[in-house]
């Protein structure tokens, strides 16, 4: 990005943040557009189905972006998510999640949550029962009990396996400045009708320090979601992308008349151009309007990102346009 582009960006940003509800164009939906559902990676895939499949037998679109997101939670095949998510550096799963809802403009989030396979639903209950927005650690597991979540162990035999490996080898601590396992589920959703839902759920970097906490579980990074706009998620390097608010940014750029994909390229170009040492980073981002138009991008080629897209009936997998 040249330094013009890179002032327009900031000031469509900035402009757009300082923008208030009513200034942002009513939703100009198509009628009868019908939902769409995008979701992160291949285990977005039964995600997404599962979540048309609760929207059609009646849920709404929060029922579904959270049963949508129960599914990787539930898979013990799937490691950077939920039950068999890899642990932290002692060897305890910590996880990460938020939900946010577009049309009351509330997100609910739990962070570095242990025990519970299912953060996205205590997420939930977070703005269902409480005026909080974000529960952390111990207090977010107790919320959880409180609800009735069962606690359980959250390591497999094949996760306790993969941290007694990375234990064993020489100069381990170098996944301070390595981050190691990326995955994670982000979940952007739309009924069609202009309602937007944002979602995101992860045990986060591999082998991170106790009660490290990336941007999935953080408003504005992780999720955002604005019926007057729409809704972004992102994965990959948290510690990188909170420092970019990316989601956030993504919709504002959105408000202010950019494409989904526009977007989601927009912010990536932002990021290499503020520090060109982000062109080797692990940057996935994905938004949806309230038209149900959706965008995708990454960084570069290294991991090839795909991301799944349920319309009208049937789900697929595509792949985001690489920037760099
Ligand atoms: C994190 N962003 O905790 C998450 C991990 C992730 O693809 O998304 N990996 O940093």
């Amino acid at each position: 990005m040249n330094e013009l582009d890179r002032r327009d960006f900031i000031r469509s940003v900035a402009g757009a943040a300082a923008l208030s509800a009513t200034d942002f164009a009513a939703p100009t939906v198509t009628p009868e557009a019908g939902p769409v559902f995008l979701a992160t990676w291949p285990h977005g895939k039964p995600a997404a189905d599962r979540a048309a499949e609760v929207f059609h037998s009646g849920g709404s679109l929060l029922d579904a972006v959270e049963k949508g997101i129960n599914v990787p939670e539930d898979d013990p095949k799937i490691m950077s998510v939920g039950y068999g998510g890899l642990p932290n550096e002692d060897g305890e799963v910590e996880l990460d999640a938020a939900i946010m809802d577009g049309t009351r403009h509330r997100a609910g989030a739990v962070c570095a949550i242990h025990s519970i396979k299912n953060p996205i639903s205590v997420a939930r209950l977070v703005i269902e029962k409480t005026r909080h927005t974000t529960l952390a650690g111990e207090g977010a597991y107790q919320f959880a009990i409180k609800e009735g979540f069962k606690p359980m162990q959250l390591l497999t035999p094949a996760s306790l396996q993969q941290w007694l490996d990375w234990r064993s080898t020489p100069n381990h601590e170098q996944f301070w400045v390595n981050p190691a396992n990326h995955d994670t589920i982000g979940f952007v959703a739309t009924d069609g009708k202009g309602h937007v839902v944002s979602g995101c759920s992860t045990s986060g970097t591999a082998w991170k320090i106790h009660g490290r906490v990336g941007d999935s579980p953080l408003v504005g990074c992780g999720v955002y979601a604005d019926d007057n706009v729409g809704g972004a998620s992102a994965t990959g390097d948290g510690d990188i992308m909170t420092n970019y608010c990316t989601s956030v940014s993504i919709v504002h750029n959105m408000a202010r008349g950019a494409s989904p994909q526009d977007a989601c390229v927009d912010l990536i170009k932002h990021m290499a151009a503020t520090d060109p040492r982000n062109r080797e980073a692990f940057i996935c981002v994905i938004a949806i309007d309230n038209r149900g138009r959706a965008g995708a991008a990454s960084m570069n080629a290294g991991p090839k990102f795909q991301y799944a897209i349920w319309q009208n009936g049937t789900s697929k997998m595509a792949d985001a346009i690489v920037v760099y």
